[in-house]
């Protein structure tokens, strides 16, 4: 298909990262916005917008209408659909394709198997990929799901068929709680996708969540290994990393074949995702696949030397990926941090405010994948996502101690964000060890809240104090010495000292 022209149907900093990705093959990016996002980078950035409504999704992100109108108004010939928003419509990948225009992402069946568990996990079994043991189809009667739960063993866990993230998931330790399980996780799932089909899996305790991306287009399908991406609270990402820990080459190799089993199962075309539960022994099980480039997905990126929004758009053209030879090796290790506008110490609650000052991390190893500069207002409309702070180093160690440094160089003023409990779990020992699995962070919710720190707290106080009397007094700031043994010697701080008893 030919491709001169992007819309990019997002917002923040995925918008932002196809625009790139977009210029870098010599493509012509438009940018759709809404009210709120008029000054954003991703519109800037772009070679056009358009404007496609108000503040809320449902009339500006998540209007097909909206969106296809814009491709049309600006003569693009596809839509990229970023992640979240309309990425796994199968409706909207049907309108793309029935408007003649390229969708980046995976044919509208792939979204379609994938999108219903139990079709899914018939699928994959079919395929020869490990599924959790449980049921295959929709649960037709209590009585049956009675026999299948003594047969799997409790603990199980009630699943919408139509969900995905969570939504209408009830653990069952025994079997005089299913009835009350079934029925409202079967309500909860009416209400959320609006079908009410559950079925019962064998409940897995503490495993890891590790998911392999995949790259398909009209001649082969490969993998780009694991991302490690256990650390999660209530079912948002925090952190990932790639390699993980849990997982050697013969593992690797493992998982990897079942991914690409998988997506060639539902004649998968472009980058996608098999998310696996990991058990302590080294048992894998497929979970779902998303049918998107994912949030993560700059992890992989750095591991493996691939730029995938790239390949999605070369697969889009139907010049098959760059990537030749095969199969490919991690290179040391990558982490990445979600940068969030969220309060862990007080329930994860989101802040607002304008962004007053923002100094991004760069240097070695460093990148910051980011949708947000000084003067953006962060509002309740979208997710709290405000960047993705990506280190690459040669080993954990060393990706863990690049990461600290880069967190100290962040600065965000005017809206609060999980910075310093990103500092605080990197820094742990347990995490150091990397001893995770999902359920690490209920396990620590002391890493949510600051450790008690007297010395910092009467740093503080002596701070504003010094602040206070400087503001009151007009004089100059004196220079800090560095406070070393060289203290008096240094000739930057004699300058200072200098300069401050001048007039
Ligand atoms: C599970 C599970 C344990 N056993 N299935 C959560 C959302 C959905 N994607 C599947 N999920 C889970 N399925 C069985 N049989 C635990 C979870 C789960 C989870 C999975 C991945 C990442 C984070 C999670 C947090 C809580 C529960």
């Amino acid at each position: 298909m030919k491709v001169r022209r992007v819309l990019v149907a997002n917002r923040g900093e995925i918008a932002l990262r196809i625009v790139r990705a977009c210029h870098e093959e010599g493509l012509e990016a438009v940018a759709v916005y809404s009210d709120p996002d008029s000054s954003s980078p991703h519109v800037r950035a772009a070679d056009a917008a358009v404007r496609i409504g108000p503040g809320p999704a449902a009339q500006s992100y998540l209007s097909i209408e909206a969106i296809l109108a814009a491709a049309r108004a600006t003569r693009c010939q596809a839509i990229h659909p970023g992640y979240g928003f309309l990425s796994e419509r199968a409706v909207f990948a049907e309108a793309v394709e029935a408007a003649g225009l390229g969708f980046i992402g995976p044919p509208s069946a792939a979204i379609r198997a994938m999108g219903d568990k139990t079709q899914a996990r018939r699928r994959m079994q079919a395929a020869g990929v490990p599924v959790v043991p449980g049921g295959m189809a929709p649960l037709e009667d209590p009585r049956e799901a009675g026999r299948l739960a003594e047969q799997l063993g409790y603990p199980v866990l009630v699943k919408a068929s139509a969900g995905g993230g969570g939504k209408g998931m009830r653990l069952v330790h025994r079997s005089a709680d299913l009835p009350g399980a079934l029925e409202s996780a079967a309500s909860e799932a009416l209400k959320a996708f609006g079908d009410a089909a559950v079925y019962l899996e064998k409940y897995l305790v503490r495993p890891r969540h590790v998911e392999i991306q995949i790259l398909a287009d009209e001649w082969k399908t490969i993998h780009l290994g694991e991302r490690e991406c256990s650390i999660q609270r209530r079912h948002q990402k925090l952190l990932e990393e790639s390699p993980s820990l849990a997982v050697s080459p013969q593992l690797r190799r493992e998982m990897g074949q079942a991914a690409v089993a998988a997506a060639n199962a539902v004649h998968y075309r472009g980058a996608g995702t098999c998310e696996f539960l990991l058990d302590a022994s080294g048992r894998f099980y497929f979970l779902e696949m998303n049918t998107r480039i994912q949030v993560e997905h700059p992890v992989s990126e750095l591991v493996y030397a691939v730029d995938l929004v790239r390949e999605q758009l070369r697969i889009v053209r139907g010049l098959g990926m760059g990537v030749s030879e095969w199969p490919l090796a991690p290179r040391g290790h990558a982490i990445e941090c979600r940068i969030t506008s969220e309060d862990p110490a007080n329930g994860f609650l989101p802040s607002t405010g304008t962004i007053e000052h923002l100094q991004v991390p760069a240097g070695p190893g460093v990148r910051w994948d980011g949708g947000i500069e000084t003067g953006n207002q962060v509002g309740l409309y979208y997710d709290s996502l405000l960047a993705k702070l990506i280190v690459h180093g040669e080993d954990r160690p060393s990706a863990i101690r690049r990461m600290l440094r880069a967190l100290d160089e962040l600065v965000v003023v005017g809206v609060g964000t999980n910075q310093a409990f990103l500092h605080r779990l990197l820094g742990d020992p347990e995490f150091a060890r990397g001893e995770i699995d999902i359920q690490f962070l209920e396990r620590r919710a002391d890493l949510l809240t600051p450790a008690a720190d007297p010395v910092r707290d009467a740093r503080i106080a002596i701070a504003a104090a010094l602040a206070e009397a400087e503001r009151r007094s007009g004089q100059k700031p004196l220079v800090a010495s560095d406070g070393g043994d060289r203290e008096g010697t240094d000739e930057w701080g004699r300058a200072g000292r200098i300069d401050a008893l001048r007039d």
